[in-house]
């Protein structure tokens, strides 16, 4: 299903630049306009305007759809470190951005804690045009810049014994007021299988629409794995741990009968409370079917055989 995407919503001078170049040219302007916006914000600000190296598109994962206007997706957002609403856009600015490190830890031969600039330095940056479906039915299309996570589970070397991979978000009690909510299981955790980490299609983002990835979406560092739910898609990632028991997540600990360890996107399984059979569009508003995996059965159906009593789809 490769659908060539609308070139509607594209800017008049990447059709006529190729891209890495208008990419390195809007990231350092995308990144000293978030750098004001810091400063505008809050007190924690980085000195230095955030910049992105520019990465080539990679045209393997076409989403079929029209790319959502950047203005949605970094306005519309779930991050409840800040807010149980979708306007914590502001709020989110807050989030100091640099310095930022993740520890990569666990059943690895070579733990390691890196850097955000590290990261951008060492691993293979493309960008990617992802769909992203809340488990509340609604979506988006956003072309994110990252690295698969298992250009960094190669370099920590995991052992055999690792069989999840657990994921850690930032939780900071002054920066991120929803973290008073204290009856939350704080911090956010979410977790996979190795199997599902060292899949094609994990990974790892650290940008959007050509600049550094806005706090509000997960800034610096965030999980995108495209078939599940996007609870699933843990933002502002600090560890990153290699472990032998499956990990039970945020949502799975504040309501298990509704969000479970899998969360594989499925429109013939409802929510209790739901149907997921359509999605609404953000910037559209248009009501569209949504597709087993989200669309990407052909990659990530394989990995679910022989798992068919599992609750693979809530
Ligand atoms: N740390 C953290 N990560 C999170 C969430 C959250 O509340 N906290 N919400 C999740 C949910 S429910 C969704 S749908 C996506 C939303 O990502 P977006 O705001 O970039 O659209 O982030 C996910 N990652
Ligand atoms: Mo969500």
């Amino acid at each position: 299903m490769l659908i060539r995407i609308t070139r509607g919503w594209e800017i008049p001078d990447r059709l006529a630049t190729p891209e890495a170049l208008v990419f390195g040219r809007r990231a350092v302007l995308g990144g000293t306009a978030l750098g004001l916006a810091t400063g505008i914000a809050g007190p924690a600000r980085a000195a230095e305007p955030l910049s992105l190296p520019p990465a080539m598109r990679n045209t393997r994962y076409a989403p079929g759809r029209a790319v959502t206007p950047e203005r949605e997706v970094t306005s519309y957002n779930n991050f409840y470190e800040f807010g149980s609403h979708k306007g914590i856009a502001r709020a989110a600015q807050r989030l100091p951005q640099r310095p930022w490190t993740v520890k990569v830890d666990g059943l690895v031969d070579h733990p390691r804690e890196f850097g955000i600039e590290d990261l951008l330095r060492e691993m293979p940056l493309e960008e990617r045009v992802y769909r992203l479906r809340c488990v509340e039915a609604w979506s988006m299309v956003v072309p994110w810049t990252g690295f698969p996570l298992s250009a960094l589970l190669d370099r920590v070397a995991p052992q055999s014994g690792a069989k999840y991979v657990r994921f850690e978000t930032a939780a900071i009690p002054g920066v991120m007021p929803g973290l008073r909510q204290s009856w939350y299981p704080w911090p956010y955790i979410e977790g996979c299988t190795i199997e599902e980490a060292a899949h094609e299609l994990s990974f790892l983002v650290v940008g959007a629409y050509g600049k550094p990835l806005p706090p509000q979406n997960g800034g610096p560092i965030r999980i995108h794995q495209p078939w599940k739910y996007g609870f699933k898609a843990g933002k502002s990632l600090v560890r990153v741990s290699l472990v032998a028991e499956r990990p039970k997540s945020f949502w799975e600990t504040v309501q298990p009968s509704e969000y479970g360890f899998w969360a594989n996107v499925n429109p013939a399984v409802p929510h209790p409370r739901w149907s997921q059979a359509t999605e609404r569009v953000l910037g559209t508003g248009e009501l569209v079917p949504t597709q087993l995996f989200n669309g990407y059965g052909e990659f990530v159906a394989g990995l679910y055989a022989g798992l068919e009593n599992e609750r693979l789809w809530a």
